[in-house]
């Protein structure tokens, strides 16, 4: 089966400290519920992200070391309609400290319902990131939830909304069904070799 073998959770951190870069880094970052934990779970082949469908619960960088090739550093989920100011702050202090502070980041993967565009919470990441120069992509999560004769539209509705964010490549995927795994997969790693190539 595809996916990503030896996978091991080497950190998992709460505040900013020193974490592991040795390797270079691929970020998955959407807001809470946007299925990144399923994806990673899917990527892995294994449960080793928490699922819930309670959102809220995770509030932790965690970094996987994969393959002794990379690390996958699972940022947390924002957007929770019902937290204080304080949580929010204490969000943006985690995931901006690591953004500002990794040298081995690579490659940031934006989670994306792909059913619903132009998510307010979606413009104010993409926003909130366009201050941060990294490669991003875009990846539109729960793709089995949108009929296939709607693909085509919603795909070009998302394009439209966030072009002005910049060119993005469009990765639709299903941790359910599994589709679009294979491509995601082949692109991290055409990122991490081609990292070490230059
Ligand atoms: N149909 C479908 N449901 C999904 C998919 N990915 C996640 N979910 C569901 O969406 C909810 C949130 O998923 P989770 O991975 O915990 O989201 P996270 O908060 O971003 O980590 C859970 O109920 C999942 O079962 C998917 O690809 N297809
Ligand atoms: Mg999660």
């Amino acid at each position: 089966m595809a996916g990503f073998t030896k996978v091991e959770l080497v950190k998992t951190m709460y505040t900013l400290e020193d974490f592991p870069e040795d390797l270079p880094h691929i970020a998955f970052l959407g807001r809470s519920n946007v299925g990144k934990s399923s994806l990673l779970n899917a990527l892995f082949n294994r449960r080793l992200a928490h699922t819930s469908s309670k959102p809220g619960k995770t509030r932790s960088v965690n970094f996987y070391r994969v393959e002794g090739f990379a690390y996958f550093v699972d940022l947390p989920g924002y957007g929770y309609t019902r937290v204080s100011k304080q949580e929010r702050r204490a969000w943006a202090k985690l995931v901006e400290g690591y953004l500002n502070s990794s040298r081995a980041l690579e490659h940031i993967f934006i989670l994306i319902d792909a059913r619903h565009p132009s998510q307010t919470m979606d413009i104010l990441l993409m926003e909130w990131l366009s201050g941060f120069t990294m490669a991003k992509s875009i990846v539109l999560t729960k793709v089995d939830k949108v009929k296939r004769s709607q693909r085509t539209r919603l795909l070009n509705e998302h394009k439209n909304v966030l072009s002005r964010f910049g060119e993005f490549l469009y990765f639709p995927v299903s941790a359910v069904t599994r589709e679009g795994l294979h491509d995601l997969e082949e692109f991290i790693r055409f990122l991490v070799r081609s990292r070490g190539e230059r």
